[in-house]
């Protein structure tokens, strides 16, 4: 089975991951972890130049390309020779943020987005993912980022606003395909405890 856990800053996924997986393992089961950007050591080399400060100036189209190249390298070599070997496969993140953040976060067009999809993973899609859904600024502020006024009192805010606009953009895009994929995706509400958002997720699977 391969399961992704997907969600906004600060959502809580990596704190319910470690959760899933100690609970699979206490059952039995074979359970490996991962995440994305990364995972292997190629796709690890291409996330620093996606998520490190000084990694690049990307153009959009070449970023979306990134993603979905390290992601056709941890398929390739990780998840899919994992899932044959009868392992649970945990993944971070998956196509979906490219989905929420490239496309309903940035605007990058859905139809190129899945047309880069299909050339670099084909039909590849996780068995369940569980969306993690958080108010925007309750997430950012687990997560320790900056937030709108949350600084000196400046006015000059119009980037963090921008900022938040951004979160709110890629929430409801998550929502969207929550929507669109009623099977595989099961919406989480993130805001409860951790041990509540546990039980909610052991439910489901
Ligand atoms: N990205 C990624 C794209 O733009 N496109 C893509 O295709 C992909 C794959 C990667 C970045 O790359 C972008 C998205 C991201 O910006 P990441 O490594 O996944 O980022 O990091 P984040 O998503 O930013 O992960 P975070 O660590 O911020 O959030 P998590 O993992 O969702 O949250 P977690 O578990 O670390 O929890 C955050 C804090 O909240 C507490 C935890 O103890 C922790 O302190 N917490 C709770 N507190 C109260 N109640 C709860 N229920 C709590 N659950 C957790």
């Amino acid at each position: 089975m391969f399961i992704t856990f997907e969600g906004g800053e600060g959502s809580g996924k990596t704190t319910q991951i470690q959760l899933l997986k100690d609970a699979l393992e206490a059952k039995g089961h074979d359970v490996i972890t991962t995440r994305e950007p990364g995972g292997t050591i190629e796709a690890e080399k291409i996330r620093e130049l996606l998520v490190q400060r000084d990694g690049g100036d990307w153009t959009p189209t070449a970023e979306a390309m990134l993603f979905f190249t390290a992601r056709h390298m941890h398929v390739e070599t990780k998840i899919k020779p994992a899932l044959a070997a009868g392992k649970i496969v945990i993944c971070d993140r998956f196509t979906d943020s490219t989905i929420a953040y490239q496309g309903y976060g940035h605007g990058f067009d859905l139809d190129t987005l899945n047309a880069i999809k299909k050339v670099s993973i084909g039909n590849m899609e996780p068995d369940k993912t569980f969306i993690l859904d958080i108010d925007v600024t309750e997430g950012l502020t687990r997560a320790g980022k900056r937030m709108e006024g949350d600084d000196d009192g400046s006015t000059e805010d119009r980037f963090e606003r921008m900022k938040i606009d951004f979160h709110e953009n890629l929430r409801q895009g998550y929502l969207t395909i929550a929507k669109q994929n009623p099977n595989r995706c099961h919406v989480i509400d993130a805001s409860a405890t951790i041990d509540d958002v546990h039980l909610a997720i052991l439910s489901a699977i």
